[in-house]
């Protein structure tokens, strides 16, 4: 807790299905890409927290992987991840694709007493009037929620979002100083930047099973420098991450690099070498060398 300028502060838990927009709808707010956004589903890991300041409030929104169960070790941390933001949060996003039915949330209703507000993503797919029929089929619920606001990250008005946001916020004093973005490191945002490089340029399931640990960032005058390793499970999937003549290597490294230079705001090198670590996804290894510790 840093300082006492604010009259309202809160943490607000960003969830929903895999794919529903969530890590789009962060970056929108804030109008900087700090979260990894993808059209391929699982993106995100890990909770991360975004910090907004929204007129004399401080919302903090708490980004958390989808709603999706697989199994694997790094799945249950994934499902902790979520659970854990729940039990952080004053309020609650759960936030539903507008084309999918209300199953999700029902099932979230089910198991959740949170206040929430039902936000509706990619409302920019449908007309008004397909956008009001598919809100009204929430209104049965509408004893639960405490609003339901659509809203389009491409076209990125949250006025009524943020409004309705504060008005269920606690009193509190902020809890980050306001110039900060988010609790992530500078190189956590790299690593989540390289792994979205990875999910842009990598087809299939290899992405899933690549991770990234980024072992050195230095900073200098004119130029940073970062070396990191991509981790994956198997020889094949190594094959494919370098691609032939190591052309699918390149253009993870130009994709990421030209995601951090925008980020930083400075020239970037990077190193990306890539690594075997079997079965890393079942926790052969520890899962805290990719930060993902409980
Ligand atoms: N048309 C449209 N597409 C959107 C909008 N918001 C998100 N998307 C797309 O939906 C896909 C998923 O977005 P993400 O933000 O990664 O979804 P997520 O909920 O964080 O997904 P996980 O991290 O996998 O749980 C991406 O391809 C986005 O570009 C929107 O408002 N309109
Ligand atoms: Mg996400």
């Amino acid at each position: 807790m840093r300082r006492a300028t604010s009259s309202k502060a809160g943490f607000v838990a960003v969830i929903g299905r895999t794919n529903a927009g969530k890590s789009t709808l962060i970056n929108a707010i804030l109008k900087e890409r700090i979260a990894l956004v993808s059209h391929k589903a699982g993106a995100t890991r890990k909770r991360q927290k975004a910090i907004v300041t929204y007129k004399d409030a401080q919302i903090v929104l708490i980004d958390t992987p989808g709603i999706e169960k697989r199994g694997r070790k790094l799945d249950e941390f994934m499902q902790k991840e979520m659970m854990r933001s729940l039990q952080e949060a004053d309020l609650v996003y759960f936030l539903a694709d507008m084309a999918d039915d209300t199953a999700a949330y029902e099932r979230f209703l089910a198991v959740c007493r949170l206040p929430h507000i039902v936000v509706l993503t990619k409302m920019d797919n449908f007309t008004l009037q397909e956008r009001l029929r598919r809100i009204a089929r929430y209104q049965p619920f509408s004893a639960r929620f405490l609003g339901l606001v659509p809203i389009s990250a491409k076209r990125g008005d949250f006025a009524a979002l943020l409004e309705e946001t504060v008005k269920h916020l606690p009193e509190h004093p902020f809890y980050y100083d306001p110039d900060e973005l988010t609790d992530l490191s500078v190189r956590e945002i790299c690593k989540e930047m390289i792994r979205e490089a990875l999910f842009d340029k990598l087809s299939d399931e290899v992405p899933y099973s690549a991770d990234v640990i980024v072992d050195s960032f230095s900073e200098g005058q004119r130029i940073d420098k970062i070396y990191a390793r991509v981790v994956v499970e198997k020889e094949s999937q190594k094959a494919i991450v370098i691609g032939s003549g190591g052309s699918a290597i390149k253009r993870v490294g130009s994709r990421s690099r030209e995601m951090i230079e925008r980020f930083l705001g400075k020239k970037v090198f990077l190193s990306l070498s890539v690594e075997i670590m079997e079965n890393w996804r079942n926790g052969t290894i520890n899962l805290a060398k990719f930060g993902y510790d409980s």
